[in-house]
């Protein structure tokens, strides 16, 4: 399998232009990395890398576009630092996608930008909600009808730890694999989804589909561990951007995260025809949303 990483030499959150190559890299579902872009903290907020910040039960921080801070234990003065911190990030990776993605631009919708403080390889989780293993990002109970969902990570790790992960086939390929062992969709079931609230809105057979992939691709111990994949160890000082609902990808280990996710719908896309929804549109032979 070709390598899905792309290597990039910028390093200047300011600095990015629009490139046609890195463009048509992304919206393929490989990863751009970016080894010489740094988030860069003071030595005030170095202080702030500590997993003792969250709140007990809580695995991540958050910050809204409002301003809002969520998960963060600690009297009035940590709370603003971590909240300048993290807002930092959130204008840097947003300045990053303007440039890199002009066209995005107008139609881009902020998510609240994460701080990952908890260490990765020590986490017990259900195999469903278990990031080490090989998934496309798809959320049970947050259906988005083919909406993308684009993500900019950095490494803040203090000690030089990276950020280890794995990086699976692509999308089509993934797609084509699993889609014969789908369970076929339900108007009726995703109705009673929706009454139960089970899900904050009716489950198209897009996220029915997407969801689908997302757990067999979890379930299967020999695809985790023999399908094509590559370890990437993204060191300390290091960013990374991709479209988590097309990527194959699971981290392995690691501690001290920030990530910004923007969505974005598909037909704002360079090429719309790459998205997972136009490629289960085709795979399937249907209309999905
Ligand atoms: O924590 C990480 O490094 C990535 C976890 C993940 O799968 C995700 O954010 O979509
Ligand atoms: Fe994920």
């Amino acid at each position: 399998m070709a390598s899905q990483l792309v290597e990039l030499e910028l390093a200047d959150w300011a600095g990015a232009t629009p490139n046609e190559a890195w463009i048509a890299a992304l919206e393929a579902g490989k990863v751009l990395y970016f080894p010489r872009l740094g988030f860069e903290l003071s030595p005030a907020e170095r202080k702030l890398l500590d997993p003792k910040l969250l709140v007990e039960g809580v695995r991540n921080i958050s910050l809204d576009g409002a301003g809002k801070l969520k998960g963060v234990a600690g009297e009035a003065e940590m709370q603003e630092a971590v909240a300048t911190m993290v807002g930092r990030f959130r204008s840097q990776a947003r300045q990053l996608i303007d440039g890199l993605l002009p066209q995005y631009g107008p139609s881009l919708r902020m998510a609240p930008t994460s701080f990952r403080p908890a260490q990765v390889e020590t986490r017990v989780q259900s195999w469903r909600a278990d990031d080490k293993r090989l998934h496309i990002d798809s959320f049970p109970s947050r259906p988005n009808y083919g909406e993308r969902i684009l993500r900019v990570f950095a490494n803040l790790n203090p000690d030089g730890a990276p950020r280890v992960w794995r990086v699976g086939e692509p999308f089509e390929t993934v797609a084509q694999r699993f889609l014969p062992r789908a369970k076929p969709y339900s108007q009726l079931q995703a109705k009673l989804l929706r009454a139960l609230r089970v899900t904050k809105s009716f489950r198209s057979e897009y996220d029915h589909l997407m969801l689908q992939l997302h757990d067999a691709m979890k379930a299967d111990a020999d695809y985790q561990k023999n399908s094509p994949q590559e370890t990437v160890p993204f060191p300390p000082g290091s960013v990374w951007v991709c479209f988590s609902d097309q990527t194959s990808h699971a981290v392995m280990s690691g501690q001290f995260m920030a990530e910004q996710t923007l969505h974005l719908p598909a037909a704002s896309q360079y090429n719309p025809d790459a998205s997972p929804l136009a490629i289960l549109s085709r795979l399937t032979g249907r209309t999905l949303v």
